[in-house]
């Protein structure tokens, strides 16, 4: 039988590894690392998840059939039909609610996996049928980072390619678990910049897989990362060890900021921070005379007082000019592996595809001429929002791969709100807990059974290709999508036969990916750095000449201390904080079908410093229940050194959403899913 060397994208992480997929009638083989490319990113390597990845393809747990909901909502009973009363019942369940409440009452989400071309197809089905309320799961991954580089330098996106980490004195780690959450960019980047000579720094209430590099490890109290970046500012400012010229000639702002910090110095973040004061000195100090690069994460940023942390960090980058040149790469991305896919295609309840606010009267005219049909103009919700409002504002959610019934904050009550919807449609890969509570359940192709463009954290557009035959009915979501447009007598908007179709259209409607063409990225599987305005390399780094502010300068914004919504007291007294394992993906649903992956991260625990063990009599192993004012999980707990006293952490992968907290910044919309107040009680067997 002939072997096919199908060149593909890795499907987990934004790192971006590419490798081929060895395909034998419509069915994956084996992989084959991929050397012939030295400028893609993984230099052939792929890590454990990599080596894994086409495994859940095969699981007999794959959905194969459109499926009817037939028992309770969340009960499991499901019948199966065929694709085409699964399309009528959506179609005349989506009339029924235009006519009852309006457009206004139905939701989409889009995903972070599935491609480009499919995000942009949610989008603009969200909008032919009337409704802004659309966002994705991402709501909780970078928005406090996007919004604080967005104010400050004009761009969320990350300003280099990985390869100038390599170029850096010092990496400062902050909220992040590269060896675990972007593995191959840390063994092939952050290693070469240490082994080059550079000096990193972690920021992080446990030790992770690579704070043995680390000359500095700062161990905050979760969500109190705000104080310690105050007080670096404090410190850089007082000192005068900020960069002269480049806060004269490429800032604005700076005296206000100057005014705003003077009181936040390192003693004080050191009473909220648990941080030794001196500590905090000399992390400044370092960052002020290296060449830095910030690699800051969910760690810092999934909290409520997120924002305040991200715009104090880059002002810091601003003010010792770590910014806009090459070797400095500030802020990292890596989330999942298409985050720019749903963020670029403006996958959110305020954005237009092009970038443009749905507010901007001019802006949805222009769309409008392009996609021939009217674009509401009112702004839509975000999805914790969504989430409060089922059986209320919102009466049918439409999601396309998310599994907001594990992801959200607060899984208790995301499940009693999912009850209260009208109508629920998922399309998914497996029937998931969110498809438990869905009245039609799609079965949809997996990644490497369609052919799509994904975005990585260094803003790398590539093209992954069909390698597998899906399994029973499934489809790729993107004709998902067309066939249900159809189905509604939208079909004139959605005449797409190939995704190269829908790519030739994104390269028309968004600007930044004009030259991303299909033609570009087959003939150049490196693909290309956006934003490309015409077929080429792109943008290698961003603001080299000016950021994309009005003036061309960072706008330097002063922010204040804000404690985190809940604090720990006598009833509650551990911060629960919560991180990922490096064999795992979200909400667990196809790496607990990758046999190799299950086998070797089996199960969740609770990390738990020895001396706060001892004193609650706990010990490894124990059966611990840990408890927050939503709810209690049970779990094994593992008494080690490498958590701080005073504080518990969970992988999240499992239980831990029932204990985190929906409330959301007044702006941003991002939830408090790292800092949580909790007890923790050993239980008897
Ligand atoms: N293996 C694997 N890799 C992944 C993913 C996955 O699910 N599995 N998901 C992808 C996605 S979508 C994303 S967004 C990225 C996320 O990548 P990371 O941000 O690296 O992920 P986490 O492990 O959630 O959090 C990072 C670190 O933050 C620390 N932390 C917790 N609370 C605090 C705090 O209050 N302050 C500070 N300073 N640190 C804190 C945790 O201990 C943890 O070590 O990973 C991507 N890569
Ligand atoms: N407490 C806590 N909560 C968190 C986080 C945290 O660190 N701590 N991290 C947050 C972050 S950063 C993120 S990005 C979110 C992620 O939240 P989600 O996106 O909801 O999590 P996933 O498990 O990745 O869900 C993706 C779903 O898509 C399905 N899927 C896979 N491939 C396809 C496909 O091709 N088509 C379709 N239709 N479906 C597919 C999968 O089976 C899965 O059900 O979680 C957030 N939640
Ligand atoms: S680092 Fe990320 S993209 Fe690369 S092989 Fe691992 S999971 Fe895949
Ligand atoms: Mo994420």
């Amino acid at each position: 039988m002939a072997e096919k060397l199908v060149p593909v994208v890795c499907p987990w992480c934004s790192v971006g590894c590419r490798f081929y997929a060895v395909s034998v009638n419509g069915y994956i083989r084996r992989i084959e690392f991929d050397y012939d490319h030295p400028k893609i990113p993984n230099r052939g390597k792929l890590c454990p998840k990599g080596v894994a990845s086409y495994q859940f393809i095969n699981s007999p747990q794959r959905l194969k059939k459109p499926l009817r909901r037939v028992g309770e909502k969340g009960e499991g009973k499901f019948e199966e039909i065929s694709w085409e009363e699964a399309y009528r019942i959506i179609a005349e369940k989506i009339k029924e609610i235009k006519e009852t409440y309006g457009p206004e009452a139905i939701a989409f989400l889009g995903s972070e996996k599935i491609t480009l071309e499919e995000n942009y197809l949610v989008h603009k089905l969200s909008k032919a049928i009337g409704t802004n309320h659309l966002d994705f799961p991402g709501r909780y991954c970078q928005y406090s980072n996007s919004p604080a580089r967005t104010v400050v330098f004009g761009s969320a996106a990350a300003t280099n390619p990985f390869e100038d980490i390599e170029k850096a004195e010092l990496i400062v780690v902050w909220g992040h678990n590269p060896a675990e959450t972007a593995p191959v960019m840390f063994g092939q980047y952050i290693e070469k910049a240490l082994d080059n000579g550079a000096e990193m720094v972690v920021i992080d209430p446990r030790s992770t897989r690579g704070h043995k590099y680390a000359s500095l490890h700062l161990k905050p109290y979760p969500g109190t990362d705000l104080a310690i970046a105050l007080a670096m500012l404090n410190v850089v400012i007082d000192e005068e060890i900020y960069d002269k010229e480049f806060v004269q000639e490429r800032t604005a702002g700076f005296e206000g900021l100057k005014e705003s910090v003077k009181d936040y110095t390192p003693e004080w973040a050191e009473k909220i921070s648990g941080v030794p004061a001196e500590d905090i000195r000399k992390v400044a100090r370092l960052i002020a005379s290296k060449r830095t690069a910030f690699l800051v994460n969910e760690g810092m940023n999934q909290h409520v007082n997120g924002l305040n942390t991200a715009i104090a960090i880059a002002n810091l980058i601003a003010i010792t000019g770590n910014i806009g040149k090459e070797g400095v790469w500030s802020g990292v991305f890596p989330g999942a592996q298409c985050g720019f896919c749903s963020a670029m295609t403006g996958i959110a309840p305020d954005k237009l595809p092009t970038g443009k606010p749905v507010t901007d009267e001019a802006g949805r005219a222009e769309l409008e001429r392009l996609w021939g049909f009217p674009i509401p103009d009112w702004v839509g919700l975000d999805l914790t929002s969504m989430i409060r409002e089922m059986g209320n504002r919102i009466r049918m959610m439409y999601i396309v791969g998310g599994n907001i019934a594990k992801s959200a904050p607060n899984s208790g009550w995301v499940r009693e709100q999912l009850r209260k919807l009208d109508f629920l449609v998922v399309h998914d890969i497996f029937l998931t807990e969110t498809a438990m509570y869905a009245d039609i359940v799609l079965p949809a192709a997996a990644w490497f059974e369609k052919t799509g463009t994904a975005i990585s954290a260094e803003r790398r557009v590539q093209r992954t290709y069909k390698a597998a035959e899906s399994p029973g009915e499934a489809k790729p979501d993107w004709l998902i999508l067309v066939e249900l447009a159809r189905e509604l007598g939208l079909g004139e908007f959605f005449k797409y036969s190939h995704p190269d179709e829908i790519l030739r259209e994104i390269n028309s409607v968004i600007p930044v990916f004009k030259g991303a063409t299909p033609e570009y990225l087959a003939e150049h599987l490196e693909g290309c750095f956006f934003p490309c305005s015409e077929p080429g390399e792109g943008t290698r780094v961003l603001f080299k000449n000016g950021f994309k502010t009005a003036d061309g300068k960072a706008q330097l914004q002063p922010v204040s201390w804000r404690e985190p919504p809940e604090m720990p007291n006598g009833e509650y007294p551990f911060w629960l904080t919560n991180f990922r394992l490096v064999g795992h993906w979200h909400t667990l649903t196809m790496t607990e079908e990758s046999p190799s992956l299950q086998k070797r991260w089996p199960e969740e625990y609770v990390m738990i410093n020895p001396k706060d063990a001892r004193a609650l009599g706990i010990r490894s192993g124990d059966l611990v229940k840990v408890s927050t004012r939503r709810g209690s999980v049970l779990v094994r707990a593992e008494v080690t050194e490498h958590v701080r006293e005073g504080v518990i952490a969970m992988p999240w992968h499992w239980q831990v959403n029932f204990l985190t907290l929906e409330e959301t910044h007044e702006k941003t919309k991002m939830a408090e899913l790292k800092a949580v107040a909790a007890k923790v009680e050993r239980v008897e067997e």
